[in-house]
This record gives structure tokens, sequence and C-alpha cells, in this order.
């Protein structure tokens, strides 16, 4: 057992002496673990990658606004009685987060309990309540100003400067690794303008900005025992951005048949049922809140996010694996090309895609 986590711990307002740590590795930035107190309660300790998010100061500024804002739908019964607020557990000293003497950043969260996350769906119920959870989250912070919010990591989601990245991951890669993707390399030049359309309407203010999560993946939801979605997590990307993000990110997860790093690219299929159970939950609380354009141009968003993710994904396999966690040598590579076969069976589906938003209207 690590003392030096459970000192941390210490640190933070919690009613017993903290006695037991698990790491869970679920996420690919932060490290987290669930801290057991002597009389049982279990708590969420955060180690705050600072590489990902300099801005501690600005990360937390936004979740404590965003869970506020959530906090305040929940006391005006806004909220269905199963639905709970991610919570952060101040320190001792009434801050949100403890910077180490190594400047380490840390913070803490209510464990929520009788819930857990799924990185695939079991069945179309969950695919639905994980679109009606990412839908309604939308939904209840369009009231919020976006101004309020400070940008956590700019040009999250912009392809035009994720393909920039992507091209010059690969002029400084080491001849070997520059070999070894060129298929790769070559998909995501040939699939390039396709894509950028959503991002240059984007770009050009043709579709409104909302209060977008921006991290949609299935595992950022926690579901109770009855398969209902308690909580959105992860909260650490929302910011202004707009509805594509988030419908099209969710379905990279949801909607293919297969883990995000599968070894076995063949099992990687869209599955329609699952994708149309999604989109039945989230557009329903968005129901008279999107814009025509944006119903138009959603059809485009499931292969605009893989697209992107496949590309994120490639640049740090070229740049070393500085960015994701890895479990082995050549796993972004092997996520950049999952996320490949997903587009291609996106791209494949795209009439379907919008038959099947069209019939929901
Ligand atoms: C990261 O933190 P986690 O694992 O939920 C990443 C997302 C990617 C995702 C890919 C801040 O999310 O943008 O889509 O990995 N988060 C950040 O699985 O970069
Ligand atoms: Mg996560």
């Amino acid at each position: 057992m690590d003392g030096k986590h459970l000192d941390i711990c210490r640190l933070f307002e919690i009613p017993s002496e903290p006695v037991r740590l698990e790491r869970i590795d679920t996420g690919h930035i932060h490290g987290t673990w669930i801290v057991e107190t002597g009389t049982g309660e279990k708590y969420l300790l955060q180690e705050i990658n600072r590489l990902v998010f300099p801005d501690v100061p600005g990360l937390m500024h936004n979740l404590r606004t965003v869970t506020a804002h959530l906090q305040h739908k929940v006391s005006l019964s806004f909220k269905l009685p199963f639905q709970k607020i991610l919570t952060l557990i101040p320190t001792k000293e009434g801050t949100d987060w403890h910077e180490d003497t190594d400047r380490r950043c840390w913070r803490m969260y209510a464990y929520i309990p009788g819930t857990q996350t799924y990185d695939r769906p079991t069945d179309t119920a969950m695919a639905r309540e994980a679109g009606r959870a990412f839908g309604g989250f939308i939904s209840d912070l369009a009231d919020l100003n976006p101004a309020t919010l400070t940008i956590p990591i700019h040009r999250f989601h912009d392809l035009a400067w994720r393909l920039e990245q992507l091209d010059r991951a690969y002029e400084e890669a080491p001849q070997q690794r520059k070999a070894a993707v060129t298929e790769e390399m070559n998909f995501m030049h040939e699939r390039r303008e396709r894509h950028l359309l959503l991002d240059h309407m984007a770009r050009e203010g043709r579709l409104p900005q909302r209060i977008t999560h921006n991290d949609t993946k299935l595992n950022n939801l926690l579901f109770d025992a009855a398969c209902r979605a308690v909580c959105v997590i992860d909260l650490d990307t929302v910011m202004p951005g707009i509805v594509h993000y988030d419908y099209g990110d969710a379905l990279r997860t949801l909607a293919g048949t297969a883990p995000e790093d599968v070894r076995d690219l063949d099992s990687v299929r869209l599955d329609m049922e699952l994708l149309r159970a999604f989109t039945e939950g989230f557009l329903a609380p968005l129901q008279g809140t999107l814009h025509p354009d944006e119903k138009e141009t959603l059809h485009l968003a499931p292969a605009f996010m893989t697209f992107t993710q496949a590309i994120r994904f490639l640049t740090d396999h070229l740049a070393g694996d500085t960015y994701y966690r890895t479990a082995y040598p050549g796993h972004n590579l092997q996520r950049a090309q999952v996320q490949i076969r997903v587009v291609e069976e996106m791209e494949n589906n795209e009439k379907t895609i919008r038959q099947i938003i069209d019939d929901l209207q």
C-alpha cells in the first residue's frame, strides 16, 4: 500500500481515517484510486495530469461552475431522483485541490455507491440510457453562460490543427516508425477533405456553440444495477463546442462492436441498432433545442469524431506515446487502426445514420 497516497487522502475533508487504496485504470489521462476509510466509506482520489491540463486553477474553476449549475438543477427537481452529480470533496483547508511539494495536483470526489462503468454497451437499453444522459447534459447546461468557463485544452476537437500535429509528428518520427504507418497516413490524407467540412462549418460559426462534454465515451457514465445512467463523469473537457462533438464521440465507443483497442480488426463493425437507440436517447432531451442546421449535419459527426480520434492516437504513436497511457508498445497504433476501421464503417453507413436521425425528428 502506498503511504504517500494515504497521506494525501488525509488532507481532504473526509470523516474517518483512509485505510485502503485501489488503483483504477479506465481513463487514459489521470491517475485514479478508490479510497476506503476505516468505517467503510469510499472516495475517489485523482492525480491531475498536468501535462494535459497545465491550468489547474482554470480546470477546477470549470468543474466547480459546472457541478454547481447541475446541482442547482437537482435542487429545482429538474432531474430524476436517481440522477447524481459529480461532487468534489474539499481539502481541510477549504480548497478544491492539493498541490504537493513535487508540484503534483490531487483532488477528491465522493464515490457514488452501487454504480459501475462499461467500455461497451450490454444492450440497446444501455445505449438509449447513455444517449439520454449525454443529450440531457447538453440540455442541462444550455442556460449556463459559456463565457463563465475557461478553455481547458485549446483546439481540442479542431481537426485542421490535429492534422497539422499529425504531419509534424510524422516528420519528426524515427524512420522505422514512419515506414510502419504508410497505410494509416494514406488513409488520413485521402479522407481529410471529407471530414474537414464539419470543422469548417464550426470555425465559420455556421453551427451554434453550446456547452458540450467533449469526451462522451461510454465509460464516462456511471450506471446503476438497473442499468440506468446515474451520473456523467470526467467533466475536465467541458467547454464551448458543437453538439456534433458529443453525439459523434459517443457513437465511436457505443456503436462499434469491439473495444477501442481490439487486436482483431475484422471484429470491428458498426451495430446500427445500438446507434439507433443511442440517437433516440440523445435527441429526446434536445427536442426543440437543436437548430435545423445542426440536425441537417449531425449524421456527419460519428465519422468526423472517430477520424479525429484516429489522428490523435496515430500522432501519439509517432511522437513516442507521451499523451495517452499505454499498456504495450504499439498500443496507440492499434487504437488508431481500430478507429480507422470504425471510420470506414461509419462512412459506409452515412445514409442510414442520416435516415435514423431524420426518422426521429
Ligand atoms: C481520453 O480521459 P479519458 O480516457 O476519458 C481523452 C479523450 C479521448 C479518449 C480516447 C483529455 O479520455 O479526448 O477521446 O481518451 N481525454 C483527453 O479514449 O484528451
Ligand atoms: Mg474517462
